[in-house]
């Protein structure tokens, strides 16, 4: 899709030294917002950020596969069962995608996919914890969704092209996802006190984490000040957090739903809800490696990525065999 050959000096050869003059120029071009394109300059840490952003962005993704593949073969109906045949597919092709976007810059996808598999690379917190009841679906894609899609429309306005344009389409598709769980909430909420139940227990389980995927707070990210101003990201980590919650909790009273905090109330004076502390140690255990299910979701990739050794074997010799005849036809 995209070509990986850079016009520009290789970033780690003296010629790429990011004087002044250059990186003003670069900002300039930002503040136009004007898109930067694969072979455009770019600074080295615009590029470092964006390999590691889109990256973890790609893995979270194709993780994010595993919680709801889960209950494919247990989903209540055929229509629920194709649904979430193709929402977990749709996941996988956003992580197609991003790795595709990240190759732009100059990196690997065989690369990023080995960080992975070696622990080296993060992926979002949420894919982390179990889904234990048909409702936890639900909730993946009221809350998981919902808060995926309030991260990646501004990043459909992100300064790099290839990101951006592959944002287009995702946030498409994320908001059917969010609507099949809002609806999978919808009816177990209408439904017998054991649903609701049910649909309750699912909402308190995902309810702080889905809060803990916008990131550390702003005071607390590394990342978000630079990000900022070379319009990666359009808004800080608690803004669009705030964003969330504003449009999230009438969408649990319409359910029925109590949010699982009691803190939570409307601050009438600006419109936002105000809601409590949010539990960091969780967080930071859990990008440890210490959640829940870290442990079984990298296993799960790894074995996968052995499954499908012999399709990548076959397709690479298949492709040897093409080169092969081309060569001896010309
Ligand atoms: N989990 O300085 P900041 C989805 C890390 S896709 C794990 O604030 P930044 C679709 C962060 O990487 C969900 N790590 O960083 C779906 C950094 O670590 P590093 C994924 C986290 O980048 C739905 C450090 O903490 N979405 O859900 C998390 O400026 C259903 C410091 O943080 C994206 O990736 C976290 N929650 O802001 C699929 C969107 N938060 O690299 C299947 C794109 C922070 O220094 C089913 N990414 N960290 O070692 C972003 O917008 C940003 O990267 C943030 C973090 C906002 C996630």
């Amino acid at each position: 899709m995209y070509t990986q050959g850079l016009l520009t000096p290789s970033p780690k050869s003296p010629a790429a030294v990011e004087d002044a003059e250059l990186l003003a120029r670069f900002q300039a071009r930002i503040d136009r917002e004007e898109k930067i394109e694969p072979k455009d300059w770019m600074p080295d840490q615009y590029r470092q950020t964006l390999v590691r952003q889109i990256s973890q962005h790609a893995h979270s993704e194709i993780v994010g596969m595993l919680p709801e593949g889960n209950w494919i073969g247990r989903a209540p109906t055929l229509l629920r069962k194709s649904i979430l045949i193709a929402k977990v597919q749709d996941e996988g092709g956003h992580g197609a995608y991003l790795y595709s976007a990240a190759e732009t810059l100059g990196v690997s996808r065989a690369e990023l996919i080995d960080q992975l598999l070696s622990g080296r690379a993060k992926y979002s917190s949420i894919f982390n914890y179990p889904t234990p009841t048909w409702a936890d679906i639900g909730a993946i894609g009221w809350l998981v969704d919902g808060a995926a899609i309030m991260n990646q429309i501004p990043l459909c306005r992100c300064s790099y092209g290839p990101y951006a344009r592959a944002m287009v389409r995702v946030c498409k598709e994320e908001s059917f996802h969010q609507r099949q769980g809002y609806d999978i909430m919808l009816q177990l909420a209408r439904g017998t006190p054991a649903q609701r139940q049910m649909a309750q227990d699912a909402f308190n389980r995902w309810w702080w984490p889905s809060l803990m995927m916008f990131g550390p707070s702003d005071g607390a990210s590394q990342h978000t000040a630079l990000s900022v101003r070379w319009k990666i990201k359009r808004f800080t980590n608690d803004e669009l957090r705030q964003k969330f919650v504003d449009f999230t909790v009438p969408q649990a009273h319409f359910l029925g739903l109590t949010v699982p905090d009691p803190l939570l109330h409307l601050d009438e004076s600006t419109g936002h809800y105000r809601f409590g502390d949010i539990d960091w140690s969780e967080f930071q255990a859990v990008l440890a490696g210490n959640g829940p299910c870290n442990r079984e979701r990298l296993a799960a990739r790894r074995a996968a990525h052995e499954d499908g050794r012999w399709v990548r074997e076959a397709a690479l010799a298949y492709a040897d065999k093409l080169t092969s005849r081309t060569r001896s036809v010309a």
